[in-house]
């Protein structure tokens, strides 16, 4: 049979009651098959979970007549034009983004309880509302109402409705201010394309940071105007020897613009002291002994370190903290600090100790891997904790005396939430040093109580890395980041109290068909009731 484009049904009706039902709802006749159409999802089922619910009245359905109606805000106006962008394909319809008339999809901007990114969604036979104190707010709530939406409606082609969104009230805000992923563009390279394709996928789980590893041992990956050869050629290959490659300084923005439009702030890492061969192939005089190692392109780590007793390094950090800092309209740079085997300690502390300063003098905040907590963090610095079960008590009592006397964490487990691990050991992509993570044990953990002798305040949120040793395109990260990085948005979104498998495995089975949709690779994990495709 034609596909029905969503166009009004003209045919039909003399052919029998059976092609009516399959038109159900695709057009402006189909008055007693709409009966008949599937109803509209409950508002509860969306990912991350939001924090309150109301059901109740009459869904809303957008038509070909529906307006998007924003305030009179270019910012507003670009969420309103983002949201029309997203509907616009598969439902066919104009949605023209006004900021006069009645009904239809209005975003708004008022004061209210909604913290920075909180948003009020109101659905019923009239319209669907928005609020927000901010754009970012709206935004979240766009993908709400685009969870609540059937599934073909990421389609890029005309699809059949009905697009309905069930009535009542979510009210919604986050449980955590950074709600982060990684990706490591080091081990293998990621075009601007790539990186726009994952920050689309993020930012449809209320994700807000994307942290970019853009350096290690096997390539550096963003040019540096003082330091060219760092680029040039320390970023010329990658795990395996491939061609790598580096960002331009416009590549650089245009990820960062691009992320931004997402409300998603960038997080630009350099890894220092260690994971530095890059750096060191390229330049001879950062060596302790002027002799540049070959370009690396295996997967051990731990053997690099800058050289601390030089003075020629604190140059470097200095310029290369400078230029990228100068590309960064977010918060943070993160200085990695993680495996500095090769460093001893007091050099590993004397190297904190000045390069932390550095990241303040050009007006960003620290973060740093966890073993930043054991020289002397900054004031205001955050700590990156990735061990896991099995870390030394020692360990996680140095990362909780440093949560107790100031420097806040991100959660990043590497047994929970390091997307690169194995789901099981027949998962043809990842590793599984941290051990064999499945959707469940990835999801079911409560970041406030990870950590014993944490204050809950000190935990900031929750980020889920994906290191590249063995992922090289976009299939790749995706089978690894879904399901698992819905679990991770969830634990940084959603209230502890909203937290269980049992209700979650559900919601999550109904984003499978949305990942087809959007042409996703995922792993159909067996603890999950996909629906049949
Ligand atoms: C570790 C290591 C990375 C690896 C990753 C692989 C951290 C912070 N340092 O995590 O270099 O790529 O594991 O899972």
């Amino acid at each position: 049979m034609r596909q029905h484009h969503g166009t009004t049904p003209r045919t039909p009706r003399v052919l029998g009651s059976l092609l009516l039902l399959a038109a159900a709802g695709a057009g402006t006749l189909g008055a007693a098959p709409e009966a008949r159409a599937a109803a509209p999802a409950p508002l509860s089922r969306v990912v991350p979970a939001p924090a309150s619910v109301t059901p109740g009245g009459t869904p809303y359905r957008i038509t070909r007549a529906t307006g998007i109606r924003v305030d009179a805000s270019a910012e507003v106006r670009r969420v309103g034009t983002y949201l029309a962008g997203l509907l616009r394909p598969a439902t066919g319809y104009p949605l023209p983004v006004t900021d006069h008339g009645t009904g239809g999809i209005r975003l708004h901007l008022a004061d209210g309880d909604f913290g920075a990114e909180g948003y009020r969604l109101l659905s019923g036979a009239g319209g669907v509302t928005l609020t927000a104190r901010t754009p970012a707010g709206l935004f979240h709530g766009v993908q709400t109402l685009r969870q609540l939406l059937p599934a073909a409606v990421e389609r890029k082609t005309v699809q059949r409705g009905p697009w309905q969104i069930a009535g009542g009230t979510v009210r919604d805000r986050p449980r955590y201010a950074y709600r982060g992923a990684m990706l490591d563009v080091s081990r293998h390279f990621f075009t601007v394309a790539q990186v726009k394709r994952y920050i689309d996928q993020l930012a449809l789980y209320k994700i807000n940071e994307l942290h970019l590893h853009l350096s290690d041992d096997q390539g550096w990956r963003i040019a540096i105007d003082s330091w060219p050869r760092l680029a040039s050629y320390g970023g010329s290959t990658q795990v395996g020897g491939g061609p790598g490659g580096h960002y331009t300084k416009a590549d650089y923005r245009e990820i960062v613009r691009y992320a931004a439009s997402r409300y998603l702030e960038v997080v630009p890492e350099i890894d220092m002291p260690g994971h530095t061969n890059a750096a060191l192939a390229s330049y001879a005089r950062l060596d302790c002994d002027g002799v540049a190692p070959p370009l690396y392109t295996g997967t051990q780590v731990g053997f690099s370190s800058l050289c601390v007793p030089k003075a020629v390094t604190y140059d470097f950090v200095d310029d290369v903290v400078r230029e990228l800092a100068a590309l960064t309209p977010g918060r943070y740079l993160h200085i990695g600090g993680d495996e500095a085997h090769s460093t001893p300690h007091g050099d590993y502390v004397t190297f904190m100790d000045r390069v932390q300063p550095v990241v303040a003098r050009y007006g960003k905040t620290v973060i740093g891997w966890h073993q930043l907590t054991g020289a002397h963090p900054a004031e205001g610095a955050l700590a990156q904790y990735w061990g896991l079960d099995g870390t030394g008590a020692a360990e996680k009592a140095q990362v909780a005396e440093a949560a107790r006397n100031g420097t806040g964490l991100i959660l990043s487990p590497a047994d929970r939430v390091y997307l690169d691990m194995k789901y099981t050991k027949d998962t043809g992509l990842g590793t599984r040093w941290a051990g064999l993570v499945e959707v469940r044990r990835s999801y079911d953990w409560n970041p406030g109580a990870y950590l014993s002798g944490v204050p809950a305040s000190a935990v900031r949120g929750v980020e889920a890395p994906l290191w590249s040793e063995t992922v090289k395109k976009s299939a790749d990260i995706e089978y690894l980041a879904f399901p698992r990085l819905a679990g991770a948005a969830e634990l940084g979104w959603s209230p502890a109290a909203t937290h269980g498998w049992s209700g979650y495995k559900v919601r999550l089975a109904a984003q499978g068909p949305r990942w087809d949709a959007l042409g996703i690779h995922y792993y159909r994990s067996p603890q999950v009731p996909w629906p049949a495709r």
